[in-house]
């Protein structure tokens, strides 16, 4: 039995956006039932949280007792559970390389660019460092447009390196970025066509709609 740890409560701007969206994803690909675990501030700082996330962060994924954190590496646990690993030997290599690649050379840059206007709207330098930013995301746009002209996936056949990409794709998407990368829109819309997304989504969306209601 899987158990996903994720935070009780987020701002608006997080609600479908939490990183749990990542297991939740995979879960609902195989159409696999989980329980949701939901923790507090009190609870990310405590010594007993740490020792299954070490940051305080979410998501944890509790398969059986055992605790998994970091979301590449839930999904590569779920990857090889759950059947959403290429079958080849040599596209197995590339979804984990993808995998790594969407996580270590991709979302950083993103994540960069996507905060300058969700954490530091109207700060003197955001201005200043918005150009480089965008240079550099823009960049990986293109090298991802290159890899994907031609092809669905990323690995051949869907696997867990397109749920970590197209997610950190998102992170993207108030930008206006994306609509100037056509193979990388497309297989963006192809990934999130999916069923499965869209549960995993309404799914998170619910856990936070409580609150958004009384607010
Ligand atoms: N590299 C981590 C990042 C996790 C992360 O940033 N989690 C956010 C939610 S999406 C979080 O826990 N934020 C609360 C905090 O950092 O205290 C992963 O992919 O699992």
């Amino acid at each position: 039995m899987y158990t996903l740890v994720t935070l009780r409560s987020v701002p608006d701007f997080a609600v479908g956006y939490v990183r749990d969206l990542r297991a939740r994803w995979a879960l609902e690909e195989a159409g696999q039932p989980y329980s949701v675990q939901t923790i507090g501030p009190e609870d990310q700082m405590s010594s007993t949280y740490r020792q299954q996330q070490p940051f305080g962060q979410v998501p944890v994924l509790l398969d059986g007792d055992q605790p998994i954190f970091e979301s590449g590496a839930i999904l590569r646990h779920l990857g090889d559970q759950l059947g959403l690993m290429p079958t080849g030997a040599r596209e197995r290599q590339l979804a984990e390389m993808w995998l790594y690649a969407a996580l270590n050379s991709v979302e950083p840059y993103f994540g960069a660019f996507a905060e300058l206007d969700v954490f530091h709207a109207g700060e003197a330098w955001v201005e200043a460092r918005r150009p480089g930013l965008e240079a550099m995301a823009k960049r990986r746009l293109g090298d991802l447009e290159a890899w994907l002209s031609g092809s669905d996936y990323l690995a051949g056949t869907f696997s867990v390196a397109d749920i970590m990409m197209s997610t950190v794709l998102r992170l993207l998407d108030s930008s206006g970025l994306l609509e100037q990368f056509p193979a990388v829109s497309a297989y963006q819309a192809r990934c999130m066509d999916r069923p499965a997304y869209a549960r995993a989504v309404a799914a998170q969306v619910a856990l936070y709609a409580p609150k958004q209601a009384a607010a």
